[in-house]
């Protein structure tokens, strides 16, 4: 998959005969808005500096590709993007384009970006990207890194305004995926935290903790056999039964043997605080092989969630990117005299009414069920009919028949809010739909 797909197409096809009708200032953000469309999605990484932004696209990159260090490092927006694409054409010429064949290179495109709490300029080129900026909804969606284990009141403010500028059908806010990282240094359950962020921010956002130094080291192959040798030394170590041990330090004047000071840097930096080292070191016990061990880094480090959000997101690529392109195209307009502007809403109508966006939709319909409080109250068997219906899966006609009669009473129900009306109408057509299938009528 690389396109996001015929919503998205549309809009492209509508810019193109916008081409040298808008005037001069409009045409770079024009061409833009059509690179977009036939892009995989686009995912932004944001958060403060040196959360471990560049540490976690690493990871995602399965490379040491992004300078990393304990200070303000990432100077420039930079898009890393799968070399299948060919030359990939960038929302400004600030931007910088990186090569690189990842995992999920062929779903998305990744951005990373200068941290945001700091005096320099660098922040403002970030600025762009979020609500208020220029740039805003060049990019589809976004990974924010918090500061720390809550999200602070700037933080809050920040996904308010993506929050805004993201809504969808139904306002669903689908594309925001707020990370933990570092999470070797945090103490409180991630599910604890999780559920603060929760109460704190009434927005429809996914979630998931990281150790970046764990994810990026398993993923750029630092997981070896120095690495087995190691953790065997520290199991063997007379105070291992009294740790966590309070620092490095400590651990190393005790360790003797056969490891360089590069070594000893290289485990430290694969792990992150020690907090977390007896676990490794209990959960590695036996496995001499550093596969075993790459996979016990794997599952501390958080990141195949992470990545399976991602990967979430991308199979809804059309409908995030159609709904940030629109965004881009009201801006725009907004921008606009009156005679051109009037012939960007007119496109922005073309799409609107158009079949491929009102398939926008179900899809949309079915992120409500599985990440909003719109699904809470279905019981298992109901919320998986209407998934499948919604997704256009097909359904037996049996399963077609009782989902109409359900969601019939619930669009009928007098105390239900328009959203879920608007729902049930839409899972009522999906049923009638698959009921009208060939073949149907026999097997009723
Ligand atoms: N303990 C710990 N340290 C980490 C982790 N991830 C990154 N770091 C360290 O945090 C520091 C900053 O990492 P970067 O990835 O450069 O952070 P950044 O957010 O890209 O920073 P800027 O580009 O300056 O905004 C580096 O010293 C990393 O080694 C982690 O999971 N645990
Ligand atoms: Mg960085």
């Amino acid at each position: 998959m690389t396109a996001p797909g015929p919503a998205a197409e549309l809009v492209a096809e509508h810019c193109r005969k916008l081409f040298g009708l808008l005037g001069q200032a409009a045409e770079p953000v024009l061409r833009d808005i059509v690179a977009q469309c036939g892009q995989p999605l686009r995912v932004l990484l944001v958060g403060d500096v040196s959360t471990g932004k560049s540490t976690l696209l690493n990871a995602l990159l399965s490379a040491s590709l992004a300078e990393t260090a304990f200070e303000e490092t990432t100077s420039r927006v930079t898009w890393y993007y799968g070399p299948h694409l060919g030359t990939l054409r960038l929302p400004d010429a600030s931007h910088r384009a990186v090569a690189a064949g990842f995992p999920l290179a062929d779903r998305i495109v990744l951005g990373d970006t200068p941290g945001l709490n700091t005096p320099s300029e660098n922040p403002r080129e970030t600025l762009r990207m979020m609500a208020g900026g220029d740039l805003a909804g060049a990019a589809a969606a976004y990974v924010c890194v918090l500061g720390g284990t809550e999200v602070s009141g700037l933080w809050e403010e920040h996904l308010e305004g993506l929050a805004a500028l993201s809504a969808g059908p139904f306002d669903l806010v689908g594309n925001m995926v707020l990370v933990v990282p570092k999470i070797d240094m945090v103490d409180d359950d991630i599910g604890d935290i999780e559920c603060r962020a929760r109460e704190k921010i009434p927005l429809t956002f996914r979630f998931a903790g990281v150790n970046q130094l764990m994810a990026a080291a398993v993923r750029t192959g630092a997981v070896d056999r120095r690495t087995v040798a190691v953790l065997d030394a520290l199991r063997a170590l007379p105070s291992f039964g009294s740790w966590p041990p309070e620092s490095w330090a400590e651990v190393w004047e005790e360790l003797s043997g056969p490891f360089s000071d590069a070594d000893l840097t290289a485990f430290k930096d694969s792990v992150g605080a020690p907090d977390r080292l007896p676990e490794l070191v209990r959960t590695t016990a036996g496995m001499d092989h550093p596969s075993a061990v790459a996979a016990v880094f794997e599952r501390m480090s958080g990141l195949a969630h992470l990545e399976a959000v991602l990967a979430d997101l991308a199979e809804d690529a059309d409908l995030f990117t159609t709904t940030a392109v629109l965004l881009r195209m009201r801006r725009l307009a907004v921008g606009l005299l009156d005679a051109p502007a009037a012939r960007v809403r007119s496109a922005i109508a073309g799409v609107t009414s158009s079949e491929p966006y009102q398939d926008l939709w179900p899809r949309a319909g079915a992120r409500l069920i599985r990440h909003t409080s719109v699904g809470d109250g279905l019981d298992p068997d109901d919320q998986e009919t209407a998934l499948r219906l919604l997704s256009g899966h097909g359904c037996p006609p049996a399963e077609a028949a009782a989902a109409l009669t359900r969601w019939s009473a619930r669009e009928a129900d007098p105390f239900a809010d328009s959203r879920t009306r608007h729902l049930a109408r839409l899972v009522q057509d999906a049923a009638l739909r698959a009921l009208a299938e060939p073949g149907t009528e026999e097997t009723l």
